[in-house]
């Protein structure tokens, strides 16, 4: 799963992709060419089942992020700008919110009108898109009249006239159907879309973090299909990931905040994917595993191993906290608080499960 990390000019988007992604780039860096990195997904639930196991081995989820590079009308047809964006599952649009005349920006700092105007260019771009396509579609149908294609002419026409009165494709109503008959454009309105806004410094950053979206007024954008808002200090941020485990809770502590805003950040992209966790736990190694919400334990089980999924038998699962108060999984066993699922049982976020398999 991988996120792209757009945004105008000089807003703070490598300094995220370089602590998100610990990336120790070169200070020189092409601001053109995309960064691929990845970030671990920060989960207190795992670490503390590592501490009941002690397992040789602690793996956590990760997401992929990918810095782009500057967004805008004139990026947006460069083919291999575009081909890195339509990779992605989902956008984080970093916004500017912070002051500093140093850097230069497009007039004040207006988090919701830098918003509107790259919203705007993602329309414009998947508008050309579509335009081109149902060209050709009106050729070929003329030519041949298939089911299928007067589908496509259908539902690319209903996005084309969605798109007019701007709004992003990820705002459409659609079935699962048409869902998958326009995958493969890739449109880039379509994907779920993060705001993060990137505010400045401030004694009391705590409570302005939470505040912010509210402040910039992001409530309403942030509360449409497929999107999401949070905010990040980058300059702090970056200060922490510099700093050891106990430096950076203490550094945190004396900004009134339990987190680091990147945690948070990265929690906020794993949902807004639709992703979940599962654990398995043992004395070689506790991990998590990552898999779409709802999705059924013969399936949850191929994310492991194909074999696992082939050969699935039953799952033995139980809620990490529920494991963590019996103490030991022969305790679970024995409170019969472990059960055994069948294939379709529908996985929960934060269970620990054991596979039984026939392989
Ligand atoms: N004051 C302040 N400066 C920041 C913050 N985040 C980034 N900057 C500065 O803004 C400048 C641009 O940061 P980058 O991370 O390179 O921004 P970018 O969006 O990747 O820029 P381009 O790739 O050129 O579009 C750098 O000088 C950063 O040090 C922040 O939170 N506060
Ligand atoms: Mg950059």
């Amino acid at each position: 799963m991988k996120t792209g990390i757009i945004g105008l000019p000089q807003v703070g988007k490598t300094s995220l992709f370089r602590i998100l992604t610990k990336a120790h780039l070169a200070d020189h860096i092409n601001p053109r060419e995309a960064h691929i990195g990845v970030a671990k997904v920060p989960d207190d639930r795992l670490d503390r089942l590592a501490v009941l196991y002690n397992p040789k081995k602690l793996t956590h989820a990760s997401v992929e992020y990918v810095d782009v590079g500057a967004i805008g009308q004139e990026a947006l047809k460069e083919s291999t700008y575009i081909g890195h964006l339509r990779q992605v599952d989902a956008l984080a649009h970093v916004v500017r919110a912070f002051e500093d005349p140093a850097i230069p920006h497009v007039g004040e700092i207006d988090p919701l009108r830098d918003i509107k105007n790259v919203e705007f260019d993602l329309i414009v771009s998947d508008l050309g898109q579509i335009e081109k396509r149902l060209e050709r579609l009106e050729k070929d149908l003329k030519k041949m009249k298939t089911a299928e294609l007067e589908k496509e002419f259908e539902l690319l026409k209903r996005a084309k006239a969605h798109l007019e009165t701007e709004k992003p494709l990820r705002e459409m109503q659609i079935t699962l159907e048409d869902k998958k008959r326009i995958r493969g454009f890739m449109f880039l309105s379509e994907k779920p879309m993060l705001y993060v806004l990137n505010i400045g410094e401030s004694a009391d950053l705590g409570k302005e973090l939470e505040a912010a979206v509210g402040k910039y007024k992001l409530t309403e954008v942030a509360s449409r299909p497929n999107a999401a808002a949070t905010a990040i200090c980058g300059k702090v941020e970056a200060e922490l990931s510099e700093m050891s485990d106990a430096d950076a809770a203490e550094f945190l502590a004396s900004y009134g905040l339990k987190e680091s805003g990147l945690a948070r950040l990265i929690r906020t992209t794993y949902h807004l994917l639709g992703l979940i966790s599962f654990f398995t736990a043992g004395e070689d190694e506790c991990r998590a595993w990552t898999i779409p919400a709802h999705t059924r334990a013969q399936e949850a089980a191929g994310a492991i191993h194909s074999d696992l999924e082939k050969h699935f038998i039953r799952a033995e699962t139980i809620r990490w906290d529920q494991l963590l108060e019996a103490g030991s999984e022969a305790n679970a066993r024995a409170k019969g608080a472990l059960r055994l699922e069948g294939k379709d049982y529908i996985v929960l976020d934060g269970e620990v499960m054991h596979i039984r398999h026939s392989g």
